[in-house]
């Protein structure tokens, strides 16, 4: 197989001998992000319709995923850094109840590498705890993951947690994941919400997003 055709099979079949040799080749003929945007997602995204039609079982998709993880962590340091830092604090997290973390990750990713000091405080988590972080660590916005459909309404029910507490101004709240429509969050939610909410279609929207709640 072409080695391009290859990375993507890696992910797709979970199959990680072999991978940081074929990573290598791959960085010497493209960026560190083109692989990850062309190939890489676009292996995820066969993990996902195979799945999504009962013809890949989950412990399969597990393995794709840890293989995707390793892929990124092999590849971060290959990619270009701002030198601008200090640009803003955010705090990530993938809501409650749900596990999916790679595309949070991306996002933190491409933050930090943007000059934003991102704290990223991982899965499942409460309204409560990422209060208490923005609290904690000064955050200047929130941003919320989540890829189940049943995220998109804890999400909502975030936001409404966040009016009763009286913190609906205080932070921008940036919601991103597969199962978010930006209807959903630019119509719905934006009409209940007296605050800022923004969808990211991905990590870039989520970097330009955090560069205009910034100034
Ligand atoms: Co799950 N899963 N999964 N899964 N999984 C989906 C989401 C699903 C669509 C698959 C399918 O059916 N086709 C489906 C959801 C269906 C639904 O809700 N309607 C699903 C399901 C059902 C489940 C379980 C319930 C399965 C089960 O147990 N029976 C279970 C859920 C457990 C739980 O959360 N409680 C489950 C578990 C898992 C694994 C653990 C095996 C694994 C996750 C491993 C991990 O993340 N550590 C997994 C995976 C890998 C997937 C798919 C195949 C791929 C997700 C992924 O990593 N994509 C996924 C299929 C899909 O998404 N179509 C699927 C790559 C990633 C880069 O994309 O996260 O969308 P994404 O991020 C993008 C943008 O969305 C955006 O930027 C990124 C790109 O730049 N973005 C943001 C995301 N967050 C952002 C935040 C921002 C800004 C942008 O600012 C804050």
């Amino acid at each position: 197989l072409p080695l391009d055709e290859r990375l993507k099979r890696r992910i797709i079949d979970g199959e990680r001998n072999g991978l940081e040799a074929d990573l290598d080749a791959a960085l010497t003929q493209r960026s560190a992000l083109a692989i990850i945007n062309d190939t890489l997602l676009e292996g995820m995204k066969v993990v996902g319709e195979l799945f999504g039609s009962g013809q890949m079982q989950l412990p399969f998709v597990l393995q794709s995923a840890e293989v995707m993880k390793t892929a990124v962590a092999y590849l971060e340091p290959h990619m270009d850094k701002a030198d601008d830092a200090g640009k803003g604090r955010i705090v990530l997290a993938t809501v409650k109840g749900d596990v999916h973390d790679i595309g949070k990750n991306l996002v933190d990713i491409i933050l930090s590498n943007n000059g934003y000091d991102v704290v990223n405080i991982g899965i499942k988590q409460p309204i409560s705890a990422i209060l208490e972080a923005a609290e904690q660590h000064g955050a200047d916005a929130i941003g919320m993951s989540g890829l189940l459909v049943k995220s998109t309404v804890i999400m909502k029910e975030n936001l409404q947690e966040m009016i009763t507490r009286g913190v609906a101004e205080r932070w921008p709240v940036l919601l991103g994941g597969a199962a978010l429509t930006r209807a959903y969050v630019e119509d719905d939610l934006r009409s209940l919400y007296p605050g800022q909410v923004h969808y990211a279609r991905d990590a870039f929207e989520g970097l330009s997003l955090m560069d205009r709640v910034m100034t």
